[in-house]
């Protein structure tokens, strides 16, 4: 996959590529980045890559020329890959978004500066507009490289074990469960004695019960009531059932119960 990242500081993506998973990704031609310095594309003696902005008030904007020029060149190294324009007016980056992205046949990520680029640059060249949440950053840089690892862990043979995309949270709409290793004992504090059993079952019904239980606690918003499984419902009345023993036990605090029983 190609990801052509259109910068005015290109050795910001350097590092980023050159460590972990996306330095395997480059090593093995899973992904084939490319850092184009929007500047080399700017005119004139000093090469100007903003300007100020139209209607006064302060701040600069990126100009649309040397966008241009930048994006005609990363065209030809790239004709089909999707136009990305990463800024706080974008579309809400998540697991599902990219996934999608994934099946992309290569990305050109505009990263912007300044106040951010000339509009008509959107207009004409930019296929998808970006958010990777609701800040102001002081780049683009930072997005582009969030899309591009969230992206690439997703690549076939990008993870090494295929099997860990494959499990990944959000893709159900779940958190991930609580991941523990050696030593048993930390701190006085010990591993759930099920993932010591190597019982494979009982192991997997904890994780499903551990996801479903933070992911009720930390992001109720992620459950909805069409999406849980069998097995996730039977868990939910069942935490209710205690919940009610306890709220209702004598002298537990909870009101009475309602006359119905139910
Ligand atoms: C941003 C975001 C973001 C805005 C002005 C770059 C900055 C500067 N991009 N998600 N949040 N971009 O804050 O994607 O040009």
């Amino acid at each position: 996959m190609n990801f052509l990242v259109l910068t005015i500081f290109p050795e910001l993506l350097a590092a980023f590529w050159e460590n972990g998973i996306m330095r395997r990704a480059v090593q093995s031609g899973t992904i084939e980045p490319l850092a184009i310095n929007i500047r080399d594309h700017a005119a004139g003696r000093h090469r100007v890559t903003d300007d100020r902005p139209y209607g006064g008030g302060c701040g600069m904007v990126m100009k649309p020329e040397p966008l241009a020029a930048a994006l005609h060149s990363a065209r030809q190294a790239a004709p089909d890959a999707t136009v990305v324009l990463l800024s706080p007016q974008g579309r809400s980056f998540d697991q599902a978004m990219a996934r999608r992205l994934s099946a992309a046949r290569g990305l050109i990520l505009i990263c912007g500066r300044y106040e951010g680029i000339d509009e008509r640059v959107s207009e004409q060249f930019v296929d998808l507009e970006i958010s990777i949440g609701d800040y102001v950053l002081t780049g683009g840089e930072l997005p582009a490289m969030v899309v591009m690892d969230a992206v690439t862990r997703l690549l076939p043979g990008a993870l090494g074990n295929e099997a860990s995309a494959g499990e990944d949270s959000f893709d159900a709409q779940r958190l991930d469960y609580a991941h523990y290793t050696r030593p048993p004992e930390f701190e006085g504090r010990s591993v759930p004695e099920v993932l010591l059993s190597g019982h494979h079952e009982e192991v997997a019904q904890w994780r499903r019960a551990n996801a479903l239980m933070r992911t009720l606690i930390k992001r109720p918003d992620l459950l909805q009531p069409a999406a849980l499984s069998e097995r996730e419902s039977n868990l939910l009345i069942q935490w209710r059932r205690e919940i009610d023993r306890l709220l209702h036990a004598e002298g537990g605090g909870g009101p009475d119960p309602p006359s119905g029983g139910g």
